[in-house]
């Protein structure tokens, strides 16, 4: 009898460890599964090589493997891929000048496509179709970032169409086939810093409305500035030197175009019924055929204006850094003396010089003393 009621006890108790080993098991099982789903949707840092030790050998194979958010760095080598990214990650190569991708004269060579926080960074991108292709094609993006790219022997260096807020900086955008930056109803796009050279057209923009061009230099690069029914863009602080056209504008208004240098092009300019602003008020742009005189000393021509029918405010010397205030091509004490002397002035004030509003927020403040001071010494 005993033993009978030791062996139900046994099974109770032999039921009991398994029930406590299924549960022990089962709250084991169940976090590892979660943390494993969790660890594939976390942004993550890889590496992609061509021919070394790397998580990848292909970037389109990084891309398809990490989740937004992640980072991939390239290794030098040669890609020979059509690069599709469609996810937020940032890819950045070793070196623009080692770390080449090639679209082997297929479509685009980087395509993003509805996709934002994109970075491509640090990259040669060359071999698009030369028909149909980009360096780097955006298409309804918002917020990528193309920096530090050498561009060349695509059809356009760069496309964008539909894609608002995006910025293109510090990008090499030579010898492409037709334009150096292709642009087509989109907005809002900043385009700052960029060397354009050896292409058909350098900027050229199509129903594009509120972007804004500055620092750029566009040389030799066929016609340099091309806008066609395009509004509002701000386009300043460019030199386009040694181009067919300067700048052309066809059904254009309200495009704010001042302190850019057009220096040496076949032809200035070009417009049909467009109506723009050639100054902010205060300096217009520099053009190398101006043949004007400085009355007083500020830098801007008071003789002969408007300039090309155009400017009220010709610079006597190219634009080349804000805080030369009289555009004598060096920043020294005169620029130094004539903040200090506005100091503290705001439109209207009797000692209000707008030259010395680098900022242009209207008013001389620290923030105009330190750009003066910062650069002080520095000379073209
Ligand atoms: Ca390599
Ligand atoms: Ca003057
Ligand atoms: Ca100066
Ligand atoms: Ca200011």
């Amino acid at each position: 009898m005993w033993h009978k009621r030791l062996v139900i006890e046994m099974n109770k108790v032999i039921l009991a460890l398994s029930t406590i080993l299924c549960l022990l098991s089962a709250s084991f099982l169940i976090p590892c599964r979660i943390q494993a789903v969790k660890a594939a949707s976390l942004p993550v840092l890889v590496t992609v090589d061509d021919d070394g030790p790397a998580d990848f050998n292909t970037i389109q194979g990084a891309i398809n493997n990490v989740s937004a958010g992640s980072t991939i760095l390239v290794r030098n080598g040669l890609y020979v891929e059509n690069v599709v990214v469609n996810k937020s990650v940032s890819v950045i190569g070793e070196s623009n000048v080692a770390t080449i991708v090639d679209g082997n004269r297929t479509g685009s060579v980087f395509n993003i496509t509805n996709t934002d926080n994109v970075h491509i960074s640090n990259f040669t991108v060359r071999n698009s179709n030369s028909l149909l292709g980009f360096g780097i094609a955006l298409d309804h993006c918002s917020g990528n970032t193309i920096s530090n790219n050498r561009i060349a022997g695509n059809r356009d260096g760069i496309g964008l169409s539909f894609s608002y807020n995006n910025i293109v900086r510090y990008n090499n955008l030579s010898l492409n086939y037709f334009s150096a930056v292709d642009a087509e109803l989109s907005a809002g796009n900043v385009f700052s810093y960029n060397f354009m050279s050896g292409n058909s057209y350098g900027i050229k923009l199509s129903t594009c409305d509120y972007n804004v061009f500055s620092g750029n230099i566009l040389h030799s690069t066929g016609d340099g500035i091309t806008l066609w029914k395009s509004s509002g863009n701000t386009i300043s602080g460019n030199s386009v030197t040694e181009n067919n056209y300067g700048i052309t504008a066809v059904s254009c208004s309200n495009n704010g175009i001042y302190q850019n240098n057009f220096i040496n092009n076949t032809s200035t300019f070009f417009f049909q019924e467009s109506n723009n602003t050639w100054d902010n008020g205060v300096e217009g742009n520099y053009w190398s055929d101006y043949d004007g005189t400085d009355l007083d000393g500020d830098g801007v021509g008071d003789t002969g204006l408007p300039w090309q029918g155009v400017d009220g405010y010709p610079l006597m010397n190219p634009y080349w850094n804000l805080a030369d205030i009289n555009h004598d091509l060096k920043v020294d004490l005169k620029d130094v003396f004539a903040t200090g002397k506005a100091y503290g002035s705001y439109p209207g004030h009797p000692r209000w010089n707008p030259h010395c509003d680098i900022n242009g927020d209207g008013k001389i403040d620290l923030k105009d003393y330190y750009t003066t001071c910062k650069n002080y010494g520095k000379s073209w």
